[in-house]
């Protein structure tokens, strides 16, 4: 909080939080509700894209009209498996959870159901950016235009090869995001480092303002195509307790999912 904000504006501030907070977290529990059935409708494709994005369902055994299909992509290490993980209330020793932490690049693209949510297919892809993935060939060899949205988990900044698979998402008018994950070892590093003092709900929210502002000029410099693009910064710690309903301090984690559900939804027709 800035030098000379008064206690009552603090309170305002606060407030004003909790209020936008429910108001994500009311519209989410609505819209998820869809998630319990069939989707209602397909996904529409632009006619010269029919054919590849039937090749990339095709590749990857997607059913696009009977599941909601979300894939996980980017570098090795950034979270992919751990969030899939986090998101469908499993801890990474659980029987059928993801693999985590490992460096074997060359595993298979392995999709994995939500308990809660049968018509929802989440899509753990191979990291790209290792000798075994060529990241100039890797949206195409791994068909990323076959989802409904494309996550791309990034590292500290996003390089040019998110930012080429974002572009190649959005040529495909396919809903896509970028997503930096593992914020809360980001949080620890910065107390060990003394420079904050605690992690709570306001060193956060400063630290995703900072991060937030560094990735929009990132983006303004280099991909200003790709500004319309959201970044997400979350934590699978937090994520795991919020499917799980346990008390946790939030990053993003409502906001995202409440926009990979609304693009989901939106471009089938459903909102
Ligand atoms: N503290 C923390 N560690 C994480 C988080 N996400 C992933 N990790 C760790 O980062 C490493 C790589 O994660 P993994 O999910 O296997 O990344 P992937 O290669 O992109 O699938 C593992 O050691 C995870 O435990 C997170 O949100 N917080
Ligand atoms: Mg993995």
């Amino acid at each position: 909080m800035g030098a000379g904000t008064s206690s009552a504006q603090n309170v305002e501030i606060a407030l004003k939080a909790i209020d936008a907070s429910i108001q994500i977290l009311t519209l989410l529990i609505k819209l998820v509700q869809e998630f319990k059935s069939r989707p209602k409708n397909s996904i529409a494709i632009e006619e010269n894209y029919v054919e590849a994005v039937n090749d990339a369902r095709k590749s990857h055994g997607i059913d696009s009209d009977g599941y909601f299909n979300f894939g996980f992509a980017g570098r090795v290490n950034t979270g992919k498996s751990s969030l899939i993980n986090a998101l469908r209330g499993m801890k990474d020793n659980d029987p059928g959870a993801a693999r985590v932490g490992i460096t074997d690049t060359t595993y298979n693209v392995v999709n994995y159901s939500y308990p809660d949510y049968p018509y929802v297919k989440l899509f753990d892809l191979p990291g790209s950016g290792s000798l075994a993935r060529d990241a100039t060939t890797y949206f195409s060899d791994l068909y990323l235009c076959a989802f409904d949205c494309l996550i791309i988990l990034t590292e500290g900044s996003i390089g040019e090869e998110e930012l080429q698979f974002a572009r190649k998402a959005r040529s495909y008018n396919q809903a896509v995001c970028f997503v930096r994950s593992r914020c809360d070892q980001d949080m620890a590093n910065l107390k060990e480092n003394c420079v904050i003092e605690e992690i709570n709900e306001e060193s956060i929210s400063e630290f995703i303002e900072n991060t937030a502002e560094y990735y929009k000029n990132q983006l303004n410099m280099n991909a200003p195509d790709l500004t319309q693009v959201p970044c997400f910064f979350i934590s699978s710690r937090s994520m795991y307790k919020f499917i799980r309903k346990m008390p946790t301090m939030l990053y993003q984690e409502a906001e995202f999912l409440k926009y990979i559900v609304q693009m989901s939804l939106t471009r089938r027709g459903q909102l």
